[in-house]
């Protein structure tokens, strides 16, 4: 494969863009080389600055469910655009798609449209806090809600790959009001709260964290939480931006029969546009202004061209049979990997959950982050590296989620496959 343009392209970014990118895990730094620049997507693939074509698995990391450059999102963006890229006035399409949110997620009874997966979990925190009157809040190691300065505590995806799991840049004090505790350690959540549990405003977490890689819950740990925050008062918030509408049609909730106080989204509801939102019921959320006296704003929250392209989404996401093709692909896919590195005689644990899954290099179990972050990240590296020289994108960390779509079909999996016996070979 030729990588000349983006070659060039990545020294020009670099010059202008810090470490190049918008984003530090697009960067490579946990896989080497250098990121290929995207030109163009279409279903399950996306072509780079060199005419290379890859099957995406990382879909803008999240939102594509649907695949790049559906034809019924496409549509709905352009007849928004047409009549107006922003208004910052009511229009109809916020209060389509925030029913559309109620009637997927149920734990769901008033929204607040925003514009990315930080400013739903940031907003949800500030609203927890002002409805309980009360400042601790509790993360779980490895989880990531977004560059949330009082969350990026142990935080997960690009920073457990950098290795730098508190970031600098955050007072002291804004640390000292976040507790954590490893996931799937019920005991060490009973500690907190015996100890604290009257000044716990919320426990915060990825139900199905995909930040550390993926992980699930063992049985009754999400229960056990629930029953937890219920006995002291603290809210108990899923962070649903990246398993939303991918763990199951509504979410890791709907999946485990679990009913947060309140739910964040992101990713999926903007249909690659930025869009993030916080729900709950109304006699938590109608604490927010212009009715309560807890202050959350956006100028282009519920933008018109966001919320035509989440509606759209969720249009066809809706359809009979769809969400159970993205969750088929990924077990195809999976199935397909975990038979080949035992081939191969290479030890990986793997993880999935609708369309959502992953692989660590690990002996396994993995139940935590502790566990998650004893992977062996340089053969992940070499295992990356050898899928993308074959044409096939995953996620250039091995602390994070791979995704499915319903573009993903038989030719894109075989692909994939091929692709894997070799790569494999390389990286054990
Ligand atoms: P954004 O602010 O990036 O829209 O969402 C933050 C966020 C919140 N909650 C969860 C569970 C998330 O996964 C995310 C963002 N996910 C990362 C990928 N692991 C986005 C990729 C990136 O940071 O570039």
């Amino acid at each position: 494969m030729n990588f000349d343009r983006s070659a060039a392209l990545w020294q020009e970014a670099n010059k202008v863009l810090v470490g190049g990118v918008n984003s530090p895990v697009r960067a490579f730094k946990a896989v080497g080389g250098h990121p290929f620049f995207a030109v163009s997507g279409k279903g399950a693939h996306v072509v780079d600055a060199d005419g290379n074509d890859y099957v995406d698995y990382v879909l803008s990391w999240g939102p594509l469910v649907l695949g790049h450059c559906h034809p019924h999102v496409e549509e709905a963006v352009r007849k928004a655009l047409e009549r107006g890229a922003s208004f910052g006035i009511p229009t109809e399409a916020e209060i389509r798609l925030a029913e559309a949110i109620t009637r997927w997620v149920p734990s769901i009874e008033k929204v607040r449209l925003v514009n990315s997966g930080t400013e739903a979990t940031m907003s949800a925190i500030r609203l927890a806090r002002g409805y309980t009157g009360r400042d601790l809040i509790v993360k779980i190691e490895g989880c990531y809600h977004g560059h949330v300065d009082g969350l990026l505590v142990k935080a997960g995806s690009g920073l457990t790959t950098f290795g730098t799991p508190t970031s600098p840049g955050i007072p002291a004090a804004y640390a000292a009001c976040t507790l954590t505790m490893a996931y799937n350690d019920l005991d060490a959540a009973r500690t907190i709260f015996a100890e604290k549990g009257d000044q716990i405003a919320c426990i915060i977490l990825e139900p199905v964290p995909g930040n550390m890689g993926l992980v699930l819950p063992e049985p009754g740990y999400l229960e056990g939480l629930r029953a937890l925050t219920k006995q002291h008062g603290a809210l108990l918030i899923f962070d649903e931006v990246m398993s939303g509408f991918r763990a199951a049609r509504g979410g890791a909730q709907e999946r485990y029969g679990i009913t947060p106080d309140l739910t964040c989204l992101g990713k999926v509801i903007g249909g690659g546009l930025p869009v993030g939102a916080y729900g709950g019921p109304a006699a938590i959320m109608d604490r927010l202004s212009p009715v309560g006296p807890v202050y959350q704003a956006g100028t282009l929250s519920g933008n018109p061209l966001a919320t035509a392209a989440g509606l759209a989404t969720l249009d066809v996401l809706g359809q009979p049979g769809v969400f159970e093709q993205t969750e088929n692909a990924m077990n195809t896919v999976c199935d397909g990997l975990g038979q080949i590195a035992k081939e191969a005689g290479v030890p990986v644990f793997q993880t999935r959950i609708g369309s959502m899954g992953c692989m660590f290099f690990h002996d396994g179990p993995v139940r935590n982050y502790a566990e998650a972050t004893a992977s062996d990240t340089k053969r992940y590296a070499a295992f990356f590296q050898g899928m993308l020289h074959r044409g096939v994108y995953l996620a250039p960390a091995q602390f994070e989620t791979a995704f499915t779509s319903i573009a993903h079909g038989p030719a894109e999996i075989d692909r994939t496959l091929d692709a894997a016996r070799g790569a494999m070979r390389e990286a054990g």
